[in-house]
């Protein structure tokens, strides 16, 4: 997913009107209500705008605006779902030899197909978004399904049918390239199976076509792979990536930077980071799961919003830097008496290529063994950007040595 420059910084102020709700957390921020129209006088970064509200002004995220199409600029024109750039980085190897290259993603979907091998006889399997095909060939290669769609849309697909030929399973493995939301086929299937999950679970919201393809094409009593899934929450420090990207600006060189603070937190603790890898040493309590899905029965219109709440009992005293979320999924035997399969990209389990994602807060805060940090997380989807989403955390550290504290962050992802 691309970012994009600020822009027109000199232009005429343009009307926006708001989407969602945006309580400022900021002194420079600028809270506003759904349906107010705001005049956003220049675009100073891609993700803060400097806008007016009923004379007042301030920063707005850009993400919660929709542009007033009584003039300027149509971005109603634009995919909300990006799909040109979406499937256009998965027609390239790159991001195939990332998922192929993580041992423990790859190996687990294989050890669900050799765990179920049995059961998957005879089968009509779907592999929903196959990339290469490797679930798809795994599947003939370690059981004997009668036959697997391999549904790609990206370009990927020509190469995909290439290798299912190479290995000779053509028999078994029809590739079809196209969006699932398009693709008709002659029956029902009956097991459906894809590797869906994005950063913090829902990011890129594959999960939704997933969730239309179950409805359209699983058989009553089809098998839904994977069948549940949970984001996972812990406070932690991050005393590494505090110092290089905030503390830095204390003293280099013996000077004193500290004005570009505010500007360092704006620019890098603003979103979340990506790809961040938490040593369980920094977990300050034990993990906390914050929402579950079941793939049976989850319904899109649930994922426009998802909330959770946690509790952490902080278990040593440090830094509480911010939040690392990860995500486990959970794989159904359907032999009598087989063990679930579980995919954990948490920090005690093997690294995967999704890592974890750090959500830093503004202000370090000291904590102490015993303290409770309690609170609660929303995932709000972008009403406009249909990959996009905001996550909205909000704490309460209760301590017998502090006083009580409060904090409140939204974090666009990325829009
Ligand atoms: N129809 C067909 N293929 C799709 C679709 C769709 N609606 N959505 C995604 N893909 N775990 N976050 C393909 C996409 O082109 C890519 O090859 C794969 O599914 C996603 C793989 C993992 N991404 C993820």
């Amino acid at each position: 997913m691309q970012k994009e420059e600020g822009e027109d910084e000199d232009a005429a102020p343009q009307e926006y009107v708001a989407l969602c709700d945006f309580t400022a957390s900021g002194s420079e921020q600028l809270s506003f209500c759904t349906g107010d129209a705001l005049l956003v006088h220049s675009k100073p970064s891609a993700d803060w705008w400097w806008a007016e509200l009923q004379g007042e002004i301030g920063y707005v995220p850009a993400n919660y605006l929709r542009q007033d199409t009584a003039g300027g600029e149509d971005t109603s024109l634009e995919d909300p779902w990006q799909d040109d750039e979406y499937f256009g980085s998965y027609g390239t190897l790159r991001l195939h030899l990332e998922m192929l290259s993580d041992r423990s993603r790859t190996e687990t979907y294989r050890q669900v197909i050799i765990r179920n091998s049995s059961s998957l006889r005879n089968k009509v399997v779907m592999d929903l978004g196959c990339g290469t095909g490797i679930i798809s060939l795994f599947c003939a290669q370690l059981a004997q399904p009668s036959l697997v769609y391999a549904v790609e849309a990206s370009s990927m697909a020509e190469h995909t049918r290439q290798l299912v030929k190479q290995n000779g399973y053509e028999e078994v493995v029809t590739v079809l390239q196209g969006r699932v939301e398009e693709l008709e086929l002659p029956e029902q299937v009956d097991i459906l199976v894809s590797e869906w999950m994005g950063n913090c679970l829902l990011f890129e919201f594959m999960v939704e076509s997933v969730l239309l393809a179950r409805d359209r094409w699983l058989k009553d009593g089809g098998v839904m792979w994977p069948s549940s899934a949970a984001l996972t929450l812990v406070p932690c420090q991050a005393d590494s990536y505090y110092s290089e990207k905030m503390a830095f600006w204390e003293r280099p060189y013996g000077l004193d930077f500290t004005p570009l603070q505010p500007l360092a937190q704006q620019e890098f603790f603003t979103k979340p980071k990506f790809s961040h890898v938490v040593d369980p040493e920094d977990c300050l309590s034990a993990p906390c799961d914050v929402f579950h899905l079941n793939m049976y029965t989850v319904q899109v219109t649930e994922l426009e919003e998802m909330k959770g709440e946690f509790h952490f009992c902080v278990t040593k005293p440090g830094i509480f830097h911010g939040f690392t979320a990860w995500f486990t999924v959970q794989f159904e035997s359907l032999e009598t008496g087989g063990a679930t399969v579980e995919l954990n990209t948490g920090p005690n389990s093997d690294p995967t290529h999704w890592k974890q994602t750090l959500f830093m807060l503004d202000e370090p805060i000291h904590v102490y063994a015993g303290d409770s940090i309690h609170g609660n997380i929303t995932l709000c989807r972008n009403p406009v950007w249909r990959r996009h989403m905001t996550v909205t955390l909000h704490w309460n550290i209760n301590s017998s040595t502090n006083d009580c504290q409060v904090g409140t962050k939204s974090f666009p992802m990325w829009r």
